[in-house]
């Protein structure tokens, strides 16, 4: 091999090593992502992939209530893990305002965050003992003053905008959580109602389609849950928290983020 050829050949072959990296970065994120999933989905859904409806039911039921339970002080260092910002590791992104908050700001005043119960305590009336009530899957960071103004309202559309977190809507019976929140927001409900069935000592957790449901263990309005779950699929976000809780907490995943079609199977 001439001089001039060995410089070519080393050219080509440096041209093959520098080639992934000259690719945008979008095309290798998704890789990126994949490798963060410790859970094989084909190992965890076993047995229960092809079944449907009430079979399906059950089979999901008894495979997500293998879990490891948490003290409800223990849902502080779960949610900073969970729900921490993908750009900012001191904080965590609070559901319905879709603000960041640091990590440390966790309390009661008006500007901290607290526990959110996505599925109200009253409807079950559960409380915070270890249980349905320290329950990462539908345990969030919000901004107390919005915790307090969702309250235990059933979910369902309009209302009137909340002032702290535009693209939320109230009213006196219902709470429409902001577009990016709606499908979170329906498969944690979804979630819920398949993984509390009444026997452990809980209420058995179930949706309906009404709202005002008060303290009875029902969760509504079920034909709106449904259609937040096709408008908004899970995200790169909800898909790692769902991650971070089986690997790193409960030892369970929410099936719904996984398999999103499988609401229509079973509801
Ligand atoms: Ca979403
Ligand atoms: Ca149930």
């Amino acid at each position: 091999m001439t001089p001039t050829r060995r410089v070519a050949a080393l050219a080509g072959a440096l041209a093959l090593v520098v080639a992934p990296a000259t690719l945008p970065a979008q095309a290798l994120a998704p890789a990126t992502t994949t490798t963060v999933a410790a859970y094989d989905p084909g190992t965890y859904y076993d047995g229960v992939e092809g079944l449907s409806g009430a079979q399906l039911r059950a089979a999901l039921t008894e495979l997500i209530s293998d879990q490891r339970v948490l003290s409800y002080s223990q849902v502080w260092d779960g949610i900073k893990d969970v729900d921490e910002d993908p750009q900012d590791t001191s904080s965590v992104v609070l559901l319905y305002s879709g603000t960041s908050s640091p990590k440390s700001n966790n309390g009661g005043g008006v500007d901290n965050w607290n526990r959110e119960h996505v599925w109200a305590k009253s409807h079950g009336d559960f409380g915070t003992t270890a249980g349905p009530g320290t329950d990462l899957h539908h345990l969030r960071p919000t901004d107390v003053t919005v915790n307090s103004a969702r309250g235990n309202l059933d979910f369902d559309e309009g209302g009137t905008q909340n002032q702290e977190a535009p693209g939320n809507h109230a009213d006196g019976d219902s709470w429409e959580p902001r577009d990016a929140d709606k499908g979170d927001v329906a498969r944690m409900i979804f979630y819920m109602a398949v993984r509390y069935e009444g026997a452990d000592g809980f209420a058995d957790l179930e949706v309906n389609d009404r709202t005002g449901n008060g303290s009875a263990p029902y969760m509504g309005r079920l034909s709106v849950l449904k259609e937040w779950n096709e408008q908004d699929p899970p995200s790169a976000f909800e898909q790692r928290r769902n991650d971070r809780i089986h690997d790193g907490w409960q030892g369970n995943r929410n099936p719904f983020v996984d398999h999103p079609e499988w609401v229509e199977s079973i509801f």
